[in-house]
């Protein structure tokens, strides 16, 4: 759902401009996070051939932290340079100012200074010129306002060298106009549209499964393919190191199929990885020590959670080399033996966010949650030791709800375990983050729908379905409805 004004500031744009336009450029020009743009550039894609967008890779030339206080207050050697008075300054009391030892010797080769040894009580450093040009400032400026095409090979090579300057490559979108270009945003028929949903004949999971879409998007996540509700036990458990004597893999907890019964195409090179971590241990685990057995992976099943689906897009992003960091998202049904009762049927919706990048820890898994519960109206978060088979550490996430008054699970979250990702191909200093939560349980609470069957099922009342208004998932539920089981 591309309604986000930064979609329609780039399609605005796009009618004006010749040809397309950069990605980077526009979030430039409209002084918004490149992310922003590319979240505007993915609602737009998902609603057909509205826009082209070609993904690139472009080299830029950008400060490092250095270089950008240099830029702010000039070189080190200027500032020596500026710290000599006329009379002269002791070099030991020189070498002790904050820019001394760096910006001595460099003053000293560019000759602005000289040491007088004759002194009595020890070398000073005298001015050699009246003043000098701090041409390091003044590139590093240069580059800062975007023109780093005017400085030389060389001189960008010795701002390099000396840590100041860094050469990044910036993935950017190439955006023209498609063949159902237009500036006014029409849907397809598959997809929502404002009209759509403030229309409010929409189905109310449908309408908050749209707006956690949007979420996503504008945090520059990419969505998962999650089509295939049949799932072999093998990515659904085995490849999370869940063991295949984990209770969760019984048949009380989980439908598996009778026909086909069994997944009989999984690659044999990552499955003998998986094996072998499982049973022996490996990449500084001990394992399970227990007979792994290929057949148990092979039952098919319906997944019990997206991140089935998570676990094989982190397996392809393995397969891409060098590793590029990535967030990816998905939002779709997941099955459960579960006993039935007023809040739970035997599928929900599952929303599931990974970020895979290097080093990121705890902290970082806070920092991402933080921003995407903000986005749902949700500031007080807290944090609850838990435990996952795939993730360690593990954390419940707890809102308190002003309207229930009183905290609740909103999620739950986590840290991939190594001997998930490693038997993968993932690079060992790479860490993968995770989260989810379920579509029906937000759904629910701002529509103050009391049981689950007035949700889903042949029991709902389509009168409610018509007559449900739009519901921003960040604004608190209407007063008649807040007695909601969480
Ligand atoms: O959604 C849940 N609660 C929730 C979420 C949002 C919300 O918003 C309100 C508008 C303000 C309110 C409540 N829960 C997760 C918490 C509980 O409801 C829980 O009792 C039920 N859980 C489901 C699973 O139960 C079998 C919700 C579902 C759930 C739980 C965990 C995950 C996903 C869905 C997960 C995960 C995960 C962990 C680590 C790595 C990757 C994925």
């Amino acid at each position: 759902m591309a309604d986000g004004p930064v979609a329609e500031l780039l399609l605005r744009r796009l009618q004006a401009a010749d040809g397309g336009l950069d990605s980077a450029e526009l979030a430039a020009e409209l002084g918004v996070e490149h992310q922003a743009v590319v979240g505007a550039v993915k609602s737009l894609q998902a609603l057909g051939e509205v826009i082209e967008a070609e993904l690139r890779s472009t080299k830029r030339w950008e400060l490092t932290a250095e270089g950008e206080e240099i830029a702010r207050e000039g070189s080190h050697e200027a500032r020596v340079f500026r710290s000599v008075p006329p009379e002269g300054l002791a070099q030991s009391e020189l070498m002790r100012l904050p820019s001394g030892k760096v910006g001595f010797s460099k003053a000293m080769s560019n000759k602005w200074i000289r040491v007088d040894k004759s002194v009595a009580d020890g070398p000073r450093v005298f001015r050699v010129v009246d003043s000098m040009e701090d041409e390091v400032q003044r590139r590093l400026q240069l580059v800062r306002g975007g023109q780093a095409e005017k400085l030389g090979e060389k001189e960008k090579s010795e701002l390099r060298k000396r840590k100041l300057l860094t050469e990044v490559t910036l993935k950017t979108y190439w955006v023209s106009k498609g063949s159902a270009f237009s500036t006014s945003i029409s849907k397809q028929e598959t997809e929502l549209s404002p009209e759509m949903i403030s229309s409010g004949h929409l189905h109310p999971l449908l309408k908050v499964r749209s707006q956690f879409r949007q979420i996503f998007l504008e945090m520059g996540f990419t969505e998962m393919p999650t089509d295939n509700f049949i799932e072999s036990s093998f990515w659904n458990f085995d490849a999370l190191f869940q063991p295949q004597q984990h209770p969760a893999r019984d048949q009380h907890d989980t439908f598996f199929l009778r026909d086909p019964a069994e997944a009989l195409q999984l690659p044999m090179d990552y499955v003998q990885r998986v094996k072998r971590t499982h049973s022996q241990g490996g990449y500084g685990s001990q394992g399970y020590k227990y007979n792994w057995k290929l057949d148990e992976a092979r039952k098919n099943l319906l997944r019990t959670h997206t991140t089935s689906a998570s676990a094989r897009a982190l397996y392809r992003l393995a397969q891409k080399k060098p590793f590029t960091p990535a967030k990816y998202f998905s939002i779709d049904r997941v099955f459960r033996n579960e006993t039935l009762d007023a809040t739970h049927l035997a599928e929900f919706h599952q929303i599931e966010g990974v970020v895979a990048d290097h080093g990121l820890t705890l902290g970082h898994l806070m920092g991402v949650l933080r921003e995407f519960f903000t986005k749902l109206g949700i500031t007080q978060l807290r944090f609850k030791p838990a435990y996952n088979p795939y993730t360690e550490p593990s954390m419940e996430v707890f809102s308190y709800h002003q309207g229930l008054k009183k905290w609740v699970e909103v999620g739950n979250s986590g840290i991939f375990r190594p001997e998930m990702l490693l038997p993968m191909g993932l690079p060992e200093n790479v860490s993968v983050i995770a989260w989810g939560l379920s579509l029906e349980r937000p759904t629910m609470i701002k529509y103050g729908i009391n049981n689950i069957r007035e949700l889903v099922g042949h029991k709902v009342n389509l009168q409610m379905v018509y007559d449900s208004p739009l519901c921003r998932l960040d604004a608190e539920p209407r007063p008649s409805q807040t007695q909601v089981a969480a």
